[in-house]
């Protein structure tokens, strides 16, 4: 199966994805359906362990969006499981350095690219019979940018072979950066770091992805030159959604 996310980026069309941090496969089926191009499971941030992940990786494999991971930390031994479990693509939190960049993807990769492992289980069934010879050319890698080091090593991160792009992880960059977490900060580092990244991706060709708090951010990030968007995850479009319909119910 064609990974229809690297297939909209490599024509530069701008990727929605969606963040489920809610352990649920029907939350997830839901999520797919709304129309994003991508879905993330957030195993880092979202209350979701192995068996949540699978069952919500199998839910968005019947929906039209493309099933990706945010795994814990560099760690290949659950890049390799959810990779696996039929994830598309992984979003790898805190790369710093382009040692640690070169691990991740050579954790996404079969031999001779890489070093992982050979059962790809769910990964036959969602991306097909020939899912062992095109595996290394069809699952997206993305390497968060959410540290100072990391900021400072985007070059040399962004060469790194095989790597799709980066993602930007605002709350965490802007805590290191500016001493206050914020998604949306208009800290002068903060807007300085987010046009060094967008100006870095474009250099070298890569995808520019970030985190956004509202699909009126996430425009905003798409017009600044990003084409991997991420309009809030679930939890939040919940309580928002929730907050609107309270306050129209009580005429507010
Ligand atoms: C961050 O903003 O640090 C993130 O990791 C987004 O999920
Ligand atoms: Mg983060």
């Amino acid at each position: 199966r064609i990974n229809q996310v690297k297939a909209a980026l490599a024509e530069n069309r701008p990727v929605v994805n969606g963040w489920l941090a809610i352990p649920s496969g029907y939350s997830a089926e839901i999520v797919g359906h709304q129309g994003f191009d991508a879905v993330t499971v957030d195993l880092q941030h979202g209350m979701i362990d192995f068996a949540s992940a699978l069952t919500m990786l199998q839910a968005l494999s019947a929906t039209p969006a493309v099933p990706l991971v945010r795994v814990q930390n560099n760690n290949p031994a659950q890049i390799m499981r959810m990779l696996d479990a039929g994830a598309y693509g992984i979003i790898c939190p805190m790369i710093s350095t382009a040692d640690e960049a070169r691990a991740f993807v050579a954790a996404c990769r079969y031999s001779p690219q890489g070093n992982r492992s050979f059962g790809p289980a769910r990964g036959l069934l969602y991306g097909g019979a020939d899912y062992p010879q095109h595996a290394n050319r069809e699952i997206l890698t993305l390497a968060m940018i959410e540290t100072r080091e990391g900021l400072a090593n985007l070059d040399a991160i962004l060469a790194t072979d095989g790597l799709d792009g980066v993602f930007i992880g605002p709350n965490d960059l802007s805590l290191t950066l500016t001493g206050a977490a914020s998604a949306e900060s208009d800290h002068p580092e903060m807007l300085a770091a987010v046009e060094q990244v967008i100006a870095c991706c474009r250099q070298r060709r890569k995808v520019a992805g970030i985190f956004c708090t509202s699909g009126a951010a996430a425009a905003r990030r798409i017009a600044e030159g990003f084409q991997f968007v991420t309009p809030a995850n679930d939890v939040m479009q919940l309580g928002r959604a929730a907050r609107e319909a309270i306050a129209v119910a009580r005429g507010n």
